[in-house]
């Protein structure tokens, strides 16, 4: 592809540096904007060519407008059976984020990726080969849209841990989308004019003739490219109209940006969930959970528990911008507005919470939909009314013989946070909520114990770093294979992974570290079966863990960690529960899993590695070669 490709086409006349959007509505809307949005837009304007600008104050009126917009050109669908609610198919060829595709740009590789090499952790791309790549994807690709210019907040507006953002667009179902995910009002360009903020500008990639905007999903699958670049605060987005690939506040900004200035700001930026529990007592505590991409963060921070008493509250669903405060207590934001959550496998028995709350103002991407106008999807587990026909997110007539899905296995809903019928009190608070406990986990079929606890912070860091998960659908992977996955963060890393550990590391010098826990609620027996029931019963683990903060539950050492002491976790009225299987640690398994690891750290890691990590390497593997 070469920098005429748009030309080529006859899609991008040049006509000189004059600032093109000229229409009264623009002046207007240009108007409005802070100096440094002016500029930022200005110069996009100049490089993309859109037709028109539309500035996004995010109320009400203006989301049903651009809802009807989409309507009308066929881009989304209502569902008459819900309340406000709709239905987006994406073209086949972009359902997913694009790793393979997905760049941090920065002056020195170094500082963008461990072990100086372009691995799983990340890729690194040159200053000068990304301004080819801007050059050859970006001159005239607005050409026929309208640009929709999005201030939106991640965080309460105004409180400190919060950061803002400007994503300049020409998709209309991203900017109905950014309006559900992150805080979009007018008050946010207030606040623009004395903050600082990531300027994000993202693009379907296909230019059009403002007469033709037939295409009902435009991208450009052969040519996206998602660039981050931290050092200037910038995202470049091309080619993909899909979740975290265009709606940059969330991966894009909230992970991969925020994490760099997480690091020189001294604070966190993580792929987790925050849930308050409380106990029948009425004491409340609040904790984090860190798992890869569809592996049980959303279904975790809404559950419904199966024992009673026991109350637990979402403040979010997937991402935790966290700090240690004066008093050296540990404080989290959810930095978003919304959920944009897995559809399939939610259903009445596994997420009671969120089949509620989508059952209004929710936008569905690549979902079934029924001929009464309702969603379907595997594992809903509501059989369609007598007469009532399905069609696939393929939109192709569809029965439980069709042989393929009836919904894409990383097809979403995007539903308002305040939506959410368990939603914290605490959940829009400026100065976040205490944690005092952090879990990882991920989808481990062999050898990973139910739950175990850390010996030490240093050691919770080492147990993030050696996270692994079977490979789901959020991103291009196929097949089951078991990834290494440190922190949930491998796909959303802003910089080196070694600095990334080090930065974890150097938090032990506060006063209250939360304990670090790992669970795995995927663990089969030799039939294939999950050894553990999940879902509701998941509370019975965060009661032990509630336990063990409180000094009042018993565990017992193992190779890898602490584990419940028989009896201490409590599983009565469970019924059949393999105790045994589900909490042993095995000497060949782990071994292999050991290697693996050590592989993993030295080749992708390398030199980068803080040597912490390696001793708690060696005393892994000198634990691991004690077992019987
Ligand atoms: P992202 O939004 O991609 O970051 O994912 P997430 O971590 O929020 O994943 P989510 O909670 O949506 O879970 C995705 C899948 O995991 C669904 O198919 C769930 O049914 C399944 N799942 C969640 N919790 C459990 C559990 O406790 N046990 C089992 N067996 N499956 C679970
Ligand atoms: C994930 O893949 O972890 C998601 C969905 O939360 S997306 O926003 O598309 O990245
Ligand atoms: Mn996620």
């Amino acid at each position: 592809m070469d920098a005429s490709r748009h030309e080529r086409n006859g899609i991008h006349e040049q006509n000189g540096d004059a600032f093109c959007v000229h229409t009264p509505d623009d002046v207007s809307t240009l108007e409005k904007l802070p100096e440094p949005v002016l500029q930022f837009v200005k110069q996009a304007v100049q490089l993309c060519r859109p037709d028109k600008l539309h500035l996004c104050e995010g109320s009400h009126d203006e989301q049903a407008t651009l809802l009807a917009l989409l309507e009308s050109r066929g881009q989304i669908g209502r569902l008459n059976k819900l309340n406000n609610c709709w239905l987006a198919r994406t073209d086949p060829r972009d359902v997913a984020r694009v790793e393979g595709r997905t760049v941090m740009v920065t002056k020195n590789r170094r500082d963008a990726v461990a072990g100086g090499v372009n691995g799983t952790l990340g890729r690194w791309m040159s200053e000068e080969d990304f301004e080819q790549a801007k050059a050859d994807r970006f001159p005239g690709c607005m050409k026929g849209r309208t640009m929709y210019i999005i201030p939106f907040s991640m965080g309460p507006i105004n409180s400190p841990l919060s950061r803002l953002g400007v994503e300049l667009t020409d998709s209309p179902y991203v900017a109905v989308s950014m309006r559900i995910m992150t805080r979009v009002s007018p008050e946010v360009l207030l606040a623009l004019q004395h903050d600082d903020f990531v300027r994000c500008l993202h693009s379907v990639g296909a230019p059009c003739s403002s007469a033709d905007q037939r295409a009902t999903w435009p991208c450009d699958p052969d040519h996206t490219l998602i660039a981050q670049l931290p050092e200037s605060g910038e995202i470049f987005s091309y080619g993909s109209g899909y979740g975290g690939n265009s709606l940059l506040g969330k991966k894009c900004f909230a992970l991969r940006i925020a994490s760099h200035m997480a690091r020189e700001q001294g604070w966190l930026a993580e792929h987790m969930l925050i849930l308050g529990i409380t106990n029948p007592q009425g004491d409340k505590k609040y904790m984090v959970a860190a798992f890869p991409s569809a592996c049980g963060k959303t279904n975790l921070a809404m559950m419904t528990p199966a024992l009673p008493g026991w109350k637990v509250e979402c403040v979010g669903d997937d991402i935790a911008w966290m700090k240690f405060d004066d008093q050296g207590q540990l404080r989290a934001i959810n930095p978003e507005f919304g959920f944009f959550g897995v559809a399939p496998g939610t259903s009445t028995k596994t997420n009671p919470v969120a089949m509620e709350m989508i059952q209004r103002n929710t936008i569905f991407t690549n979902v079934g939909q029924t001929s009464d106008g309702g969603v379907y999807w595997e594992g809903i587990e509501k059989k369609p009314a007598n007469g009532v026909t399905i069609r696939s997110w393929l939109d192709k007539p569809w029965t439980p013989s069709s042989g393929e899905p009836c919904a894409h296995p990383n097809s979403r809903f995007c539903t308002p946070l305040q939506q959410c019928s368990i939603l914290d009190p605490a959940w829009n608070d400026p100065q976040g909520v205490p944690i005092e406990a952090i879990i990882f986990g991920g989808r481990r079929p062999q050898g990973v114990p139910l739950v175990y606890e850390a010996f030490n912070w240093k050691h919770g860091v080492f147990i993030g770093a050696a996270m692994r998960s079977e490979a789901t659908a959020a991103a291009e992977f196929k097949g089951k294979q078991i990834m290494h996955d440190p922190f949930a963060m491998r796909p959303f890393f802003g910089y080196n992974f070694g600095d990334y550990l080090a930065h974890w590391l150097s938090m032990d010098k506060h006063s209250q570290q939360p304990r670090i826990y790992h669970v795995n609620w995927f663990r089969k027996d030799a039939s294939g079966h999950f050894l553990w029931p999940g879902f509701g019963q998941n509370v019975r683990v965060l009661e032990w863990i509630f336990r063990r903060i409180e000094g009042e539950a018993e565990a017992m050492e193992t190779a890898i960690g602490l584990v419940p002491s028989p009896g201490s976790l409590k599983i009565q009225g469970l019924g059949d529960v393999d105790e045994e299987a589900l909490f042993s640690v095995e000497k060949g398994f782990w071994e292999s899993e050991v290697r693996k690891l050590r592989d993993f750290l030295e080749g992708q890691v390398g030199n980068d590695l803080p040597a912490e990590m390696l001793m708690q390497l060696k005393q892994l593997e000198e634990r691991v070669a004690l077992l019987p």
